[in-house]
């Protein structure tokens, strides 16, 4: 166990038995996923959390957040890739990033390959997330903590996203765990109206967005209150063998550049009505491209084609949405 770790072997058995980590949470009852752990690395109990780093068999190295996997270092970029690329991609011009939550530094690491971008925001709740990334995955997920456009703040988003001072995005996202614990707030109407205040006329927002097979009442109530708020909504997905039900959703949040003037700050000279989110309004350059392991044009688009019960269930949602004034 690494220096600092909790030696509460009983909280530890709890996560691990016989060798494998359980992975049980309430949020998908009646199923349950586990990896073969070849050894501990980190176990403490955070100010807001139970944080867990082994190494596994099959998989590298395993975050894991409250008995929660959050990333492998197998398949974690089917999610960091689709989650920043999918928001950056359909952007004409991203400049100015808000990366919320995301303390592995996956998202910062995709984030940072975007040469257009000169100023990145990250705001964390949890310091021993970004301190257990940096010393055990330096060359994998945390590898541009040091990159000079970043500034990081350690606190809770919630709040942050309120206070001014920090200026507006171009693209906001917002690498969440699940709505239960520290991050049950990040799927509140509230804090998606905060978050429509702090974006850029013809900026995007990608939000962690659950799975369908799992979590599609959830899903349709947070693309109802989007809807109510945003100019154009949408959810992708992505496929990744380690999350529940081998798959997760984004929501896809479009401000579009008819907001009143007194909103718009001028940071943003590429306003222009958004063709579609789906389609990458940028190329990656071969150079991003030959970085990246998962995300590429096709699959941007393909990610948005739902499977009937779940387009139907979104679509009887957006029904429900009064037509604004
Ligand atoms: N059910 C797990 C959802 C985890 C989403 N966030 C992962 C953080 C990876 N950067």
């Amino acid at each position: 166990m690494a220096a600092g770790a909790s030696d509460d072997r009983q909280e530890l058995l709890h996560l691990i038995k016989d060798g494998w980590f359980e992975e049980t949470q309430s949020f998908w009852t009646g199923q349950r996923f586990s990896l073969q752990v070849e050894k501990v690395l980190f176990h403490a109990r955070s100010a807001y959390q139970d944080v867990l780093l082994f190494q596994s068999t099959s998989y590298g190295k395993v975050l894991v957040l409250d008995g929660v996997i959050q990333a492998t270092e197998r398949d974690e970029m089917a999610y960091q890739e689709m989650i920043s690329h999918l928001p950056l991609f359909a952007h004409l011009n991203p400049r100015k990033v808000l990366i919320i939550g995301g303390g592995d530094g996956g998202v910062l690491r995709e984030v940072a390959k975007h040469p257009s971008i000169d100023t990145i925001h990250m705001c964390e709740i949890d310091e021993m997330v970004i301190d257990v990334s940096k010393e055990f995955m330096s060359d994998t997920l945390a590898t541009s903590y040091e990159d000079p456009r970043l500034t990081l703040v350690v606190d809770d988003a919630a709040k942050f996203v309120t206070q001014d001072g920090h200026g507006t995005y171009d693209c906001i996202i917002v690498d969440s765990s699940d709505p239960v614990g520290p991050a049950e707030a990040l799927f509140e109407a509230a804090f998606f109206q905060s978050l429509h205040k702090a974006l850029n006329p013809g900026g995007i927002i990608c939000t962690q967005a659950e799975c369908q097979w799992l979590h599609l009442d959830f899903i349709s109530k947070v693309y109802r209150a989007c809807c109510d708020i945003f100019t154009e909504v949408e959810y992708a997905y992505t496929a990744i063998p380690t999350y529940p039900s081998g798959q997760i959703g984004f929501m896809l949040l479009y401000k579009g550049p008819e907001t009143s003037a007194a909103e718009d700050d001028g940071e943003c000279d590429d306003l222009r009505p958004l063709t579609s989110l789906r389609v990458a309004a940028r190329l990656p350059s071969a150079e991003v491209q030959a970085s990246l392991k998962f995300y590429n044009p096709a699959l941007h688009t393909a990610a948005f084609a739902l499977p009937e019960f779940a387009r139907r269930k979104l679509d009887e949602a957006r029904a429900k949405v009064k037509p604004r004034s």
